[in-house]
């Protein structure tokens, strides 16, 4: 080490150096910055015969602080990205954050062709979020274009980055598909412990961290497709009590809406045009046990003079809706 510590009893030479292996509490995850000149002087006293002080310092040692490379990848979706065949401009969203040392600039690359899965998306753009609110605002948040605009970030800071896909026609209900983002530093990757000389911020080594200064994670897109179904059927009551369709006889219309699959329908609206040769039955829409007024208010059924309407709303997968109205036989 080189110490120039002279004329010192061993004891006081331990109690020096033990004074001194403190430092200070790291203010980052990522620990002191990179370039930090960490700077180590030993000091001792002792008194002469006389009775007078006498101090001596050693030489100071400087070790300068390597850059740590390190990156994680997260994927922030709060679960699978719903999506529907032939969807595009779906969005998935991942955090990068720069978990060594030093600025780092680090390249990013989305995998859609995943194998494992059940489909491939089509990359459209990596987008980075410009604007710091966590929301892909198309044409305010910059594309990102390798090389161009790699995210240049300190030490423990993040960017959200979002992956923008279409969903391919051919996938269907329940199907999966893995989407990978990776970031790897720009100064260099490889083995933890890997070195490059003279590389790191503030004039040290730019040093290979535990990450390899290269992560990934994956986000998934499923399908949720609903699928829905009409059934419908019809009882006739007679003027006799029976059940013969002849004129005056009453028809029971009944739609029955089941939704199956995964998702939801929204906006769902039965129509049924009333037969000729029939009389629609005024104020005989019941929608769900409810009866409805023929006019367009603010219940979900009506009647415009030749079709009924029942505005069933959002409709969620494994739910049913049912109608019925009348219209008697002339
Ligand atoms: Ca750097
Ligand atoms: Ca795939
Ligand atoms: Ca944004
Ligand atoms: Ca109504």
């Amino acid at each position: 080490m080189g110490w120039r510590i002279r004329r010192l009893p061993k004891a006081a030479v331990l109690g020096a150096l033990l004074a001194s292996a403190s430092f200070a509490s790291p203010a980052f995850a990522a620990g002191t910055p990179a370039g930090t000149d960490i700077t180590n002087v030993a000091t001792a006293s002792y008194e002469t015969p006389g009775g007078s002080t006498i101090d001596v310092d050693s030489n100071p040692v400087v070790i300068k602080v390597d850059e740590l490379l390190d990156v994680v990848v997260d994927n922030t979706d709060p679960g699978d990205v719903a999506t529907q065949p032939g969807d595009t401009g779906e969005v998935l969203t991942f955090q990068v954050t720069n978990s060594g040392n030093g600025n780092e600039a680090f390249t990013l690359d989305a995998d859609v062709a995943v194998t494992g899965d059940d489909f491939d998306p089509t990359l459209v753009q990596i987008v980075l979020d410009t604007n710091d609110n966590g929301v892909y605002d198309p044409g305010v948040d910059d594309v990102y274009v390798a090389g161009t605009n790699d995210p240049a970030l300190d030490p423990d800071e993040s960017i959200t980055v979002f992956v923008i896909v279409d969903t391919p026609t051919g996938p269907t209900d329940g199907d999966r598909a893995e989407v990978s983002l990776s970031a790897v530093a720009v100064t260099g990757s490889g083995a933890p412990g890997t070195s490059f000389n003279g590389q790191g911020d503030g004039g040290g080594d730019a040093v290979v961290g535990t990450t390899g200064a290269d992560d990934d994670d994956s986000g998934f897109l499923a399908i949720q497709a609903a699928i829905l179904d009409l059934i419908k059927s019809a009882t006739v009551l007679d003027p006799f009590g029976g059940s013969t369709a002849v004129p005056g006889s009453v028809i029971t219309y009944q739609i029955v809406a089941n939704v199956t699959g995964t998702g939801s329908l929204t906006n769902l609206v039965v129509s049924d045009p009333v037969p000729a040769d029939t009389a629609y039955v005024p104020a005989s829409i019941v929608f769900e046990g409810t009866g409805q007024t023929d006019a367009t208010d603010t219940d979900e059924g009506s009647f415009d003079g030749t079709q009924i309407s029942v505005d069933m709303g959002t409709v969620t997968s494994g739910e049913s809706r049912t109608i019925t109205f009348q219209v008697t036989i002339q």
